[in-house]
């Protein structure tokens, strides 16, 4: 045999850079489900399914377009569980000349692959993943020498080269950037969001969730009701669906959160584009197309392109530029445990109660509910990064620690200081309250701070803006929180202190 190829879970890409070049003749292909990587966190058990079914589908495609290739089921007593047992058994096998990967998106991972060489007695080609926008060696290009790396400057960068919503003359499509400011609407119910795209499991997904029911029964999450697509060709319906249906209304409603709809207009594409089920770039151009055929309008394509091209690429950017010391960083010092409720969703307040049971059923929650609710409340409550992170990486089926960890540590935590926003996104109540209908049905009340029955996020909110003086004294997007605060009379704000330091001491009772 000339070449073993190596393909991850989250590489199931028919044009990945590790098949380019390569001979169906000659080479063979190794794919496994091995128990180290189902279980290097609590990974949520229709995430398990997701990308063991996907797998599955996708050795099926390449063996019946004549590839030759061993694909390794998941078994519990295995002598092989890890990736590295599965390989190192094909080159026992096969005496490969070389073993080829795509460079995988988790440094776990990637650290112990840049080792197998050593291992496995036979040279191991790395080639950089293709799937995405900007190299790693693109982006620290741009980085190098800033003072700050902000997305937006990046952003730009990335709708030049890819001419994405650029027009004939050179400049942006609608002579702006960025429409955020048009996409801050509550949605009170109309239009009705449409859900999305759903198929019905067959024999082969079917066998997969027997089997994460059986073996992963204590992983977190519920296996009922498991709609993804685990095929491109159907990942590609849940992008026609998704332009068709929401992007028309995605701008609109992006930052808004409703008590009774999980999906509202967010294409729920995340767990396809990251497994390599749909390309970037391709949903992007679809969604563009959209805006150019006038069946989609610029605040939402805008919005929707620059999450894609934007977001996504920057997280990835800084992940690659700082790990592996990234994921230590914790600037604000935090030292809370996760509260228990982040696993139940047990708790009065209705917003995380209901952006957790979403989690739970789904696998999914929108960005919002990400960052403004669970995110927010652990950032206020000061819950150590790698407890937050953790659970954002078991809970979510699009989750990998390369876009999990910027975002939480980052965009939520500011454990870095501010890679991901100048200021933190802290917010109490009232913003939760001005984009959804939760808080009418809580438990707690959103116009109150220091009764017992006062919403914790407001208590929270400024005992987060006292505790950390210091470290946003500089900040100039931060002095109007800090006039405010200061404005306020001494009693009160002992007042809110002390309901803020019952809360911290009393979380598990929320
Ligand atoms: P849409 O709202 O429809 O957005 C379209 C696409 O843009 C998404 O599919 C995704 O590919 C991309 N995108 C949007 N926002 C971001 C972002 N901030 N970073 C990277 N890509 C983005 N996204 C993940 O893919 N995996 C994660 O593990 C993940 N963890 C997160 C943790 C936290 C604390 C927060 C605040 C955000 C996280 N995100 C993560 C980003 C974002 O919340 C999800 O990408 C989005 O909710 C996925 O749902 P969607 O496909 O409906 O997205
Ligand atoms: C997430 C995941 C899971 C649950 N299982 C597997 C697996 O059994 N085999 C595999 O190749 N990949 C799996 N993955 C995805 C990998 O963990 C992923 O490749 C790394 O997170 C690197 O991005």
């Amino acid at each position: 045999m000339r070449h073993l190829i190596l393909i991850l879970g989250d590489q199931l890409t028919p044009d990945i850079s590790a098949l380019q070049d390569a001979d169906p003749q000659q080479d063979r292909i190794v794919m496994a489900e091995v128990r180290d990587e189902a279980s290097y966190t609590n990974h949520h058990k229709k995430k398990i399914i997701l990308l063991f079914s996907a797998m599955r589908h996708f050795a099926r495609e390449l063996q019946d377009a004549g590839w030759d290739i061993h694909y390794h089921a998941y078994d519990s007593d295995s002598s092989h569980g890890s990736l590295r047992d599965v390989v190192a058994e094909q080159v026992e096998a096969h005496r490969p000349d070389k073993l080829i990967t795509t460079e995988c998106g988790e440094w776990r991972l990637h650290d112990d692959i840049w080792q197998w060489h050593k291992r496995l007695g036979i040279p191991v080609e790395i080639r950089p993943d293709n799937r995405f926008i900007a190299t790693k060696d693109e982006f620290a290009r741009w980085a190098e020498g800033r003072k700050q790396l902000r997305m937006e400057f990046f952003y730009r960068e990335m709708r030049k080269k890819t001419g994405l919503l650029m027009a004939p003359e050179g400049g942006p499509e609608g002579d702006q950037w960025n429409f955020d400011a048009d996409n801050r609407k509550k949605w009170n119910g109309k239009p009705p969001a449409p859900g999305p795209f759903r198929v019905s499991p067959d024999a082969i997904t079917r066998e997969v969730i027997d089997l994460v029911e059986r073996e992963f029964a204590d992983h977190f999450g519920s296996a009922e009701d498991f709609h993804f697509a685990v095929t491109a060709a159907d990942a590609e319906e849940a992008l026609a669906h998704f332009l068709d249906f929401a992007l028309p209304c995605f701008g609109d409603y992006q930052d808004a959160m409703a008590d009774d709809e999980d999906w509202l207009f967010h294409s729920v594409l995340s767990p396809y584009i990251n497994c390599g089920l749909l390309d970037p770039l391709g949903v992007c151009e679809a969604a563009v197309q959209h805006y150019y055929s006038g069946q989609a309008p610029l605040n939402a394509v805008e919005g929707f392109v620059r999450q894609i091209i934007g977001w996504r690429e920057f997280v990835r950017g800084i992940y690659w530029l700082l790990m592996p010391d990234y994921a230590a960083e914790n600037r604000l010092g935090n030292t809370r445990d996760l509260p228990w409720f982040y696993w139940t969703g047990d708790t009065g307040m209705r917003c995380m109660h209901k952006a957790i049971d979403a989690t739970r059923r789904n696998a999914y929650a929108h960005h919002i509910q990400r960052l403004m609710v669970t995110g927010n409340f652990a950032l206020l409550a000061g819950v150590k990064p790698e407890d937050i992170c953790d659970w954002y990486l078991a809970v979510y089926a699009d989750a990998y620690d390369w876009v999990e960890l910027p975002n939480t540590l980052g965009m939520v935590m500011h454990a870095d200081g501010g890679y991901l926003g100048s200021k933190p996104y802290a917010a109490s109540g009232k913003y939760i309250q001005r984009m959804s209908n939760h808080c009418s049905d809580c438990r707690y009340n959103v116009s109150r701070a220091t009764e017992d029955d006062a919403c914790p996020f407001n208590a929270l909110y400024w005992h987060f803006i006292d505790r950390h003086r210091e470290a946003f004294r500089s900040n100039p997007r931060m002095g109007m929180m800090y006039r405010n605060w200061d404005r306020q009379k001494p009693e009160r704000r002992e007042a809110i202190l002390q309901r803020a330091d019952w809360i911290l001491a009393h979380l598990d009772r929320l």
